[in-house]
């Protein structure tokens, strides 16, 4: 497999003007409950045997050593799920949310030994309208990277790049947006792009503005051919900050012929991933990212949905240039009317939302944007929840097709709202029907929907469960669990209308104790491979399908 090279938080230097710190490595770690270790950051405290459940509040100290007189930023890719961040004891910022990257910044500090400390939570509640207890655990912790960057009074908050094609050429759109931590000013923006620097125009610093890169001459982005394109952009006032993205030039349509990737048909075939592995929880290294893509290039997949929240952009890094495509999902799954009508659970999701674009809508391995899972897709007041999330994803990126995965046909009221229908079907599992017949039922309702017309299906999960080691032809075996898939995915693959499946899923996760009744040991067993990483019977009569052998 390729080999990566990691550069700080991602595969690419996103400074090389501004002065960042990696902070991942040795911190201090305390319960209220007076559990203190040295820990490892990034980590999940369920690592500690005695925490292994623990829902509440952890403290994550580090001291740094700052060289200069000014001020600090601090970029988190993902903290689970709150934190609140102090800076030599006084409060710079909070965060809700696992898988979402957001920044702090310090005021005016002076050179010398300063004191990091993030107060994590994780308890379930009112206050926490996605993350609740699910089939999938929520951790507490750092769980992915914390870089410390030194910024002048205006700097780059984010950058994200669209492509867009017109006729032969094509031109980048850049969504610039910019801090200004005393008094706003008038700066120039400039770009360097494949060796060659230009004056974009000017901006108010605070302020978030787009420019256009026109006329540029590129090798497309594909997944044969994944090229990529660094992008920095320079903010000039008194001072210089940038900051470097990277961008791969395709298109992407979803028709009811197929799904194109410029231009040429690609059916897609892939995993439903969590972010987890075993004993690490959700703060997976990249070490074991990287051995979960090899496993996925293997099977001979194309596709990843990282169900159900963004992934770390390191991840994201690594699919762009293996030349994967990936549907990301803002965050939710499974959650009904009464909890959907949770105070905060418009404001959260739309946030989960705009930070999943604002950071992650530059990677070309992302072709499809997703959005509540199995949530109440069947009353219309989950209907206009459904739509102004779409609505809010549809209006900051016009490029990708939006949908989302549903599990109850014959009564979903959505499926006008997205461009791809998705259905996540158990036909042989926890659906009793066989796939021959309940499939085409669902097909023929689908059709008769309203605003599905020319929409291409999806099977956005479908699987069956096993215990690795468990042979026979039972429930929960591994060759029960082959069966089923090898039989799905030749009957999916088989018909027309369908653009791509997913299964689920590639490896076997912990569950919330809530979903212990129907997951032995607490582990939800539809991997492909288990938590280790041992791959079940499942695995080769899936590679086998995926690589048409
Ligand atoms: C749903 C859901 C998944 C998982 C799956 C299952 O389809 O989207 O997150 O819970 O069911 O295993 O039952």
């Amino acid at each position: 497999m390729k080999d990566f090279t990691q550069k700080g938080l991602r595969l690419f230097n996103t400074h090389s003007v501004r002065k960042t710190v990696c902070l991942t490595g040795k911190w201090f770690f305390t319960t209220p409950e007076n559990f203190f270790a040295e820990t490892e950051v990034p980590t999940c405290w369920e690592r500690y045997p005695s925490l292994a459940n623990y829902r509440g509040k952890g403290t994550y100290t580090k001291e740094v050593e700052v060289e200069r007189d000014g001020y600090l930023r601090f970029y988190f890719e993902g903290v689970s799920f709150f934190a609140r961040v102090y800076f030599d004891g006084r409060p710079i910022g909070k965060h809700y949310n696992a898988y979402t990257p957001f920044s702090v910044v310090t005021p005016y500090v002076l050179r010398g030994k300063h004191v990091l400390k993030v107060v994590v939570d994780n308890r379930y509640g009112f206050r926490s309208a996605l993350h609740v207890p699910n089939d999938y655990y929520s951790y507490g912790g750092i769980t992915r990277g914390v870089q410390m960057e030194y910024v002048g009074k205006n700097y780059l908050d984010s950058v994200t790049l669209f492509p867009e094609k017109k006729g032969e050429k094509w031109s980048l759109r850049l969504r610039v947006d910019t801090i200004a931590l005393e008094k706003s000013v008038e700066a120039t923006i400039e770009c360097l792009f494949g060796g060659e620097r230009r004056t974009l125009g000017t901006i108010k610093t605070g302020a978030e503005k787009e420019f256009l890169l026109d006329n540029l001459t590129v090798e497309e982005w594909s997944p044969k051919s994944p090229r990529l394109y660094e992008t920095t952009v320079f903010l000039i006032t008194d001072e210089e900050d940038d900051l470097t993205e990277r961008v791969g030039f395709r298109t992407v349509e979803a028709r009811e012929d197929g799904f194109f990737v410029g231009g040429e048909k690609i059916f897609l075939q892939g995993v439903n991933r969590h972010e987890n592995y075993n004993e690490y929880g959700a703060a997976v290294p990249f070490a074991a990212m990287k051995k979960d893509l090899e496993l996925i290039v293997e099977l001979g997949a194309n596709f990843i949905r990282t169900c159900h929240y963004p992934n770390d952009s390191l991840f994201l890094d690594a699919c762009d240039e293996l030349g994967l495509l990936v549907w990301e999902e803002s965050h939710s799954r499974g959650l009904t009317m009464w909890q959907m009508k949770n105070p905060l659970f418009m404001r959260q999701l739309q946030t989960c939302g705009r930070e999943m674009i604002k950071y992650h809508a530059s990677h070309p391995s992302i072709v499809i944007w997703g959005c509540l899972n199995e949530c109440a897709d069947t009353t219309l007041k989950g209907r206009r929840k459904y739509k102004k999330h779409i609505d809010l994803i549809r209006s900051l990126d016009k490029s990708r097709p939006v949908t989302f995965a549903s599990c109850t046909p014959f009564r979903t009221r959505t499926l006008d709202l997205e461009d791809i229908v998705s259905y996540n079907c158990y036909f042989g599992w926890t659906n009793k029907k066989d796939i021959e017949t309940g499939y085409p039922e669902m097909y023929d309702w689908i059709r008769k929907q309203s605003g599905t017309k020319g929409k291409p299906i999806l099977i956005s999960e479908f699987g069956a469960g096993a215990i690795f080691g468990k042979h026979g032809d039972e429930k929960n075996c591994e060759e029960s669990q082959a069966e089923i898939l090898r039989k799905s995915v030749a009957y999916y693959k088989s018909r027309p209308e369908i653009i791509g499946i997913c299964i689920w899923q590639f490896a076997d996760v912990r569950v919330d104790q809530n979903y212990y009744y129907c997951r032995p040991e607490g582990i939800a067993r539809e991997g492909l491979v288990d938590r280790y990483r041992r791959k079940k019977k499942s695995y080769f009569v899936v590679q086998k399908a995926y690589k048409g052998e």
